[in-house]
């Protein structure tokens, strides 16, 4: 029994330190698994197409957005049916809104480039948002109209498409990426992210909360002290 129950508390502090560790991996394919406890799940078309706020089907559909941070990166991933390459598309793919305090302020917009697998982001310090076309959907965040440019960086491999995850059985298409929280200002205690394209059809909204996590070492010298003490308070029963 007391063998059992240390290698069950050893399995254990693995699976939390394994845990604590892992971060969504940038490669174009938005896994629920990956982005656990850090995504929005938008996925699906109602009737007529309605994808909320406006109609437009499979092609408009917001599906899943990610948000995830680390003490030292921020990750980000979007999947739509929407194009996201915006290849025959009428209306154009938004940036992503950031908002560092989530006090729907957005500070900052993050702009993309795809070229074949590989995304070059830019990063906006905004000074002023240019809304959406469509009237009746309109939102005000779907691009940047004023703002500084303060970083740009390629991701190889952060885009992909293809039959994905899909409540629908559609085509769809991901976007992910991962910067240096150096590059932005201060972090409130939850941030928020916001996409949607030119015509406002669909909008992905995410918050996550940036709690500072415990260091993977320091987690894993905690793990084993837990374990240590285990074996020592073991070894006493054994004595007496
Ligand atoms: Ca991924
Ligand atoms: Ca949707
Ligand atoms: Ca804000
Ligand atoms: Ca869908």
């Amino acid at each position: 029994m007391k063998k059992i129950s240390l290698s069950f508390l050893a399995l254990a502090v693995f699976l939390w330190v394994g845990q604590a560790m892992a971060t969504p991996v940038v490669d174009g394919s938005f896994n629920t698994t990956e982005w656990a406890g850090h995504f929005t799940n938008d996925d699906g078309v109602g009737s007529g197409g309605f994808v909320d706020p406006g109609y437009g089907g499979q092609a408009y559909d917001v599906e899943y957005t990610g948000l995830y941070t680390t003490s030292t990166t921020l990750y980000f991933g979007l999947q739509a049916g929407y194009n996201l390459t915006g290849t025959g598309m009428t209306y154009a793919p938004g940036d992503f809104a950031l908002d560092l305090n989530n006090d729907g302020n957005f500070e900052y917009a993050i702009d993309f480039q795809i070229v074949d697998d590989d995304v070059t982001y830019t990063l906006y310090d905004v000074e002023s948002w240019k809304p959406t076309a469509i009237a009746n959907w309109q939102n005000d965040f779907f691009e940047v109209a004023e703002g500084t440019q303060i970083y740009q960086w390629t991701e190889t491999g952060a885009f992909g498409s293809g039959y994905m995850d899909d409540a629908d059985n559609g085509y769809s298409y991901v976007l992910e990426g991962s910067l240096d929280l150096s590059q932005l200002g201060p972090l409130g205690p939850e941030i928020a992210m916001q996409w949607t394209m030119g015509c406002g059809n669909d909008v992905g909204t995410v918050t996550t909360s940036t709690a500072p996590v415990p260091e993977p070492a320091t987690m894993l010298l905690f793990g084993t002290g837990l374990l240590g003490m285990a074996v020592i308070g073991r070894k006493r029963k054994k004595t007496v």
